[in-house]
């Protein structure tokens, strides 16, 4: 195919892409599935990824792989739904782009430039996984991982890394200004922002680890103050949600994006990991904590709320879904934004009252299988009318 005619059939393509309307499907009661990813490595303009100049591209060849797109960040600005991704190219190398549509489910479109994202210190081999928090201070701010080789890495090591928390704050989504990566003791990739003052001081929901990829010693989504944004250090951390034996979050979690505020309390969308034979395996659960004390927890239902389904288990790193971004719409209406297998980005939708309920109403984990079945049995006697 000669140069125009492939170039008219990549620009139809990609319009036809960006223009899909999107649909809900039946589901548990809980959430709906919308029918198409928002967003893919498809979705990047062509002035991404081909030269298009006849002289200097005679083959309309890519010059820029884009691989995946995931992960994102989500906000509602000024009307608009806003989202953040994680843009990974075939170099392996992960950045920020900011997508944009009119009703959050349908026609994401990237803006034209990925954002450029000051460096802080030792330049980043790698950054990703950013949380959007419209703090009350009037910023808002951009929490990611920001990961460099370890520098104590053996020679020959060339997996080791050490992870960091990267701040950087907003009014625009294009200016951002990089604040001093947080100081902690421990690793600190899923470093979470919450909306409001706590006691005067900025809170933060953290992850210490140990190591790189193993928690150590530890537990789970831990919960700080911190007297400012612009060199917060990370003293005193109290584990608020406690990685458990045999459950969902064995290995690891994290806390996704920033919680939402309802009547009943807060309401957390998490990540938990367990380990496998195929390896690990990421699934989204959820949590509430008090209003009074965003660090106390009030509810959390056993078991993931979302896993992946069909072709959501295929990707670049299998049997993974993992979100850190929704939005709470005016109407009550909820937009979770999910990424599968770190390849593309879904949307789910609920709402903030059946979220509420789902977390209020569905039983905890009781940690070993007779409860479980004790459970499922006060269930059936229910439904056959026996008064339990
Ligand atoms: C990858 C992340 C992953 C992390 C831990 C990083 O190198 O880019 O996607 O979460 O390793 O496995
Ligand atoms: C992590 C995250 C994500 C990723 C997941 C699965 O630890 O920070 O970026 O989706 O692993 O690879």
């Amino acid at each position: 195919m000669n140069f125009e005619d492939r170039l008219s059939r990549l620009r139809k393509e990609h319009r036809e892409l960006i223009e899909r309307r999107n649909y809900s499907v039946e589901g548990n009661g809980v959430f709906e599935r919308y029918a198409y990813p928002v967003l893919t490595a498809a979705h990047a303009p062509l002035s991404w990824r081909y030269d298009l100049d006849p002289v200097t591209n005679p083959f309309l060849m890519e010059r820029f792989g884009i691989h995946a797109v995931m992960n994102a960040g989500a906000i509602k600005w000024n009307g608009r739904y806003l989202l953040v991704a994680r843009v990974e190219g075939a170099d392996r190398k992960s950045f920020f782009a900011v997508a944009e549509s009119p009703d959050g489910v349908s026609g994401f479109r990237f803006w034209d430039r990925p954002v450029v994202m000051p460096e802080y210190g030792e330049p980043a081999t790698n950054i990703y996984d950013m949380r959007l928090t419209a703090h009350e201070d009037g910023w808002i701010y951009g929490l990611f991982c920001v990961e460099r080789k370890d520098p104590d890495a053996k020679p020959g090591d060339c997996s080791s890394a050490v992870a960091a928390a990267g701040v950087a704050r907003t009014h625009d989504f294009v200016h951002w200004e990089r604040l001093p990566d947080i100081v902690s003791a421990s690793q600190q990739r899923n470093v979470v922002l919450h909306p409001e003052f706590v006691d005067g001081k900025y809170a933060l929901y953290t992850r210490p680890q140990d190591g790189f990829i193993e928690a150590g010693s530890g537990a789970g989504i831990g919960w700080t103050l911190v007297d400012t944004m612009d060199g917060a250090v990370i003293r005193d951390e109290k584990i608020l949600n406690e990685r458990f034996y045999h459950t969902i979050k064995e290995s690891k979690n994290g806390e996704g994006p920033h919680p939402i505020k309802t009547p009943a309390g807060w309401l957390h969308l998490a990540h938990g990991v367990r380990g496998c034979a195929s390896g690990l395996r990421y699934v989204l659960y959820l949590y509430m904590t008090a209003l009074d004390d965003p660090s106390r927890v009030i509810a959390e239902p056993g078991g993931f709320f979302m896993a992946p389904e069909g072709g959501e288990y295929v990707g670049d790193v299998m049997n993974v879904l993992f979100s850190n971004g929704w939005i709470a719409d005016e109407d009550g209406r909820v937009l979770i934004y999910y990424a599968s297998s770190d390849t593309r980005l879904h949307v789910a939708e609920s709402s903030i009252d059946r979220l509420v309920d789902y977390c209020l109403n569905t039983a905890p984990d009781g940690y070993r299988t007779g409860l479980s079945v004790e459970t499922l049995n006060r269930l059936i006697d229910k439904n056959n009318g026996k008064t339990v």
